[in-house]
């Protein structure tokens, strides 16, 4: 084991000033610490246990609050620390047995540093940081940089030897290391000039608000609301902006966006009290609209010989790329950079384009028609986003295909309407209303799933908090008709029935589906469900005994149902669950299947237990009782999300690994969807998460 303390981020740094005493690290004494005893926490490391040092005593004239110490270094945002209140971080190694941690490694042959004892090696350990690179943080192997420099400087030659001394003596006479305490201590938030305050709010909504929130209480990335922050302190907070973290969290200093005083005045933001977010103009998102090629220049045939239908785009959610890969050879055609935290694709009517949505709100085009596929548009049309959707009526009322898109926003709450062919973004509407039930003003309802109707000129937009079915008629879309349906709140993700009549969308929280007749622009019903439905867009198939259903999955419950979807042909079941299938385990978030598929294919990604993570299950049309089987289709990561292939013969499932971790960066796995064998591996992908065959998107087949 050669673990070390590491990015043992945020303590320490008084080393620097020990060697210009002309005190070598490793002659740094353990003294005994019964003066050391933290406000909230148990005596740590007892006197006397922690591994023998060479060389005199250093002992400081006062001795520090080691807690006060630790508190001041931000260890605990990085580290769990027995006995010191608050530490609890997971970005860097566990402290707990730091003592032995540190014998151990310096008896390995792998360890490099010039440590010659335990308190030297902890103090190299917080001096120079990069000397010598844990394999203990929770990911595996520490990242360079993490743990930052600047601690030399933050604090005290005194407080500095009662940290080495603390840790050295972990664990404690007993062996075993103690629990850390949960309370938090009193932390004010730094001072933060107002102009500093005033920019670095607007690069916290243009960065940070997708993942974060823009109230900053947690979505993809945690949350940093003041209580969370400032025990972390700003140096512990500044390093993770810089440097990034294993769980995805960005490199914003190393990649050139941040630079560290900017880290550090974030970090400093991030400890007041979140200021409300700001609105987004129409000449604000023109500020962002870029025409990279302009629709007169785009070629009027294909430029290669690729059979375009068949590409699929996959969702590279960390690198915030879009990946094109040809679904007959499995070849990445080309790499595309989009919107950070990159979230999904839908197509044109035609299909010829893909629009893309990040979770910043960066909305992209890609044209598979050139040489290359690549983007021609980009633009960003608020601070965070989920869903965007092409206009795709073609009929009696008008061709409309390939002409409007649209992008719906969690902030602000609002809907954008944009040319289909370049971007320009030319109406917003507010989502900003009141609860379907009580009538509440609500004053950020976020936009949740979008899609087109091949029926009418129609957008059905699904606004979460108030509970809204909005019928969006884009016949004029700088005058959009629409009608307002009540249905239930939290409205999340949906598909349509087979027929493209009606709508089936989760009311997630509700633990309901709604039904909305899109040909009569009604509410057709409300469906219960077991726990927290998440059906992506659904799978529609035809039961045996109760003809036509929709199915979904649950996030809460290990269960797949069928939901009756023919009212003339099956009146009885219709808006009934007809079949409640139980599955594996809960953490179902995508389900698919094809016409011309005998199975409807299920995954758990979300499911507490690894193994269940990585399972995907299939259940056989043809006796939908059970499922049929159920296998991991890799040694790590989670199985997550289907698409078919345009003839729908073979089915593509992402295995989402984590960026930080080579090798196992994610990949895909394509099986034969009669035989359930694997057929090929498109390696490497950096977290494929969804994935959407242009053919299956374009005509909403699932
Ligand atoms: Fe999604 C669809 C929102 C997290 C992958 N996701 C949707 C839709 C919404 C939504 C509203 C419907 C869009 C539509 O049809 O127009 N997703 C959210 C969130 O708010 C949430 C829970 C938290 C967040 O921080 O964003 C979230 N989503 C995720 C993920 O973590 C997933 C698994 C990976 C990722 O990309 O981050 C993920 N969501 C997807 C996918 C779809 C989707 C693949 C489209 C499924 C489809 O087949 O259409």
């Amino acid at each position: 084991m050669k673990d070390r303390l590491i990015p043992f981020a945020l303590a320490l740094a008084a080393l620097l000033l020990l060697a210009g005493c002309n005190q070598p690290p490793r002659v740094l004494i353990v003294t005994p610490i019964p003066t050391l005893v933290p406000v909230t926490a148990a005596t740590p490391g007892a006197v006397g246990t922690a591994p023998a040092s060479a060389g005199p005593a250093a002992v400081p004239a006062t001795a520090p609050d080691v807690a006060a110490a630790f508190q001041k270094g931000s260890c605990g945002a990085c580290h769990v620390i027995p006995g010191i209140a608050g530490a609890v971080g997971t970005i860097g190694p566990d402290l707990s047995r730091m003592g032995e941690v540190a014998q151990a490694t310096l008896n390995d042959r792998a360890y490099t540093g010039k440590a010659q004892d335990v308190p030297g090696y902890i103090r190299e350990a917080i001096v120079e940081p990069d000397a010598f690179v844990s394999s203990g943080c929770p990911g595996g192997v520490c990242q360079k940089g993490l743990m930052p420099a600047s601690l030399a400087q933050t604090l005290s030659d005194a407080e500095l030897a009662a940290l080495v001394n603390y840790l050295a003596g972990l664990p404690g006479s007993s062996g075993e290391a103690k629990t850390p305490q949960a309370t938090s201590l009193p932390v004010a938030a730094p001072v933060l000039a107002e102009d500093e305050f005033a920019s670095i709010k607007q690069v916290f909504f243009d960065r940070c608000a997708g993942c974060h929130g823009t109230l900053r209480k947690g979505a993809t990335g945690p949350a940093l609301t003041p209580e969370k922050t400032r025990p972390k302190g700003t140096a512990a907070l500044a390093a993770i902006i810089f440097n990034g973290t294993p769980r995805g969290m960005p490199d914003w200093g190393k990649q050139g966006v941040l630079t560290q005083a900017e880290a550090e005045t974030m970090a400093k933001f991030l400890q007041q009290e979140p200021p409300a977010p700001p609105e987004m103009s129409l000449a604000q998102m023109k500020e962002t609209w870029q025409v990279l090629i302009p629709p007169e220049k785009r070629p009027a045939a294909p430029q290669h010989r690729r059979d375009w239908q068949d590409f699929f785009t996959v969702i590279l959610r960390d690198a915030g790329q879009v990946a094109v890969v040809d679904g007959d050879t499995y070849e990445v055609v080309n790499t595309v950079n989009t919107g950070y935290a990159v979230h999904i694709a839908r197509m044109s009517a035609t299909g010829r384009y893909v629009y893309v949505i990040g979770r910043d709100g960066r909305a992209t085009i890609i044209d598979l028609w050139l040489a290359v596929p690549d983007k021609v548009a980009e633009v960003k049309t608020c601070y965070d986003a989920r869903s965007i959707e092409s206009s795709k009526y073609n009929g009696p009322e008008g061709d409309f295909s390939d002409k409007y898109a649209i992008v719906g926003c969690y902030w602000p709450p609002h809907f954008v309407i944009l040319d289909g062919l370049t971007l320009e973004p030319f109406k917003i509407v507010s989502t900003r209303s009141y609860t379907y039930d009580t009538e509440e003003y609500h004053p950020e309802p976020r936009v949740a799933a979008i899609v087109a109707s091949h029926f009418k000129p129609e957008w059905i937009v699904n606004v979460k908090e108030t509970g809204q079915v909005w019928l969006v008629n884009y016949t004029d879309p700088s005058a959009p008709a629409i009608k307002m349906l009540e249905a239930e709140r939290y409205l999340h993700d949906g598909g349509w029935d087979a027929t493209g009549r009606y709508f089936l969308v989760a009311a997630n929280q509700a633990n309901k589906v709604a039904v909305i007749d899109a040909q009569e622009g009604k509410l057709a019903a409300l469906v219960e469900t077991p726990k927290i439905p998440h059906p992506g867009r659904g799978a529609n198939w035809i039961d045996p005994q109760f003809g036509p259903v929709w199915s979904t999955a649950h996030l809460g419950d290990a269960s797949m149902v069928a939901i009756g979807t023919d009212p003339q042909g099956h009146p009885e079941q219709a808006w009934k669950v007809v079949r409640d299938i139980q599955l594996p385990g809960a953490g179902s978030l995508f389900i698919k299947t094809h016409p011309n598929s005998p199975w409807i294919w299920v995954d758990h990604p979300l499911n507490s237990d690894a193994q269940i993570q990585r399972t995907v299950c299939v259940i056989a049309k043809a006796d939908p009782t059970r499922t049929a089987k159920c296998w991991e289709i890799a040694d790590y990561g989670r199985a997550v999300h289907f698409e078919y292939n345009k003839e729908g013969t073979q089915v593509w499932v992402s295995v989402w690994g984590r960026a930080d971790q080579p090798g196992k960066t994610g990949e895909i796995v394509v099986y034969d969807d009669k035989t359930l064998t694997e057929v090929a591996r498109i390696p490497n992908l950096v977290t494929p998460t969804g994935k959407f065959n242009v053919y299956n998107t374009m005509k909403d087949i699932y």
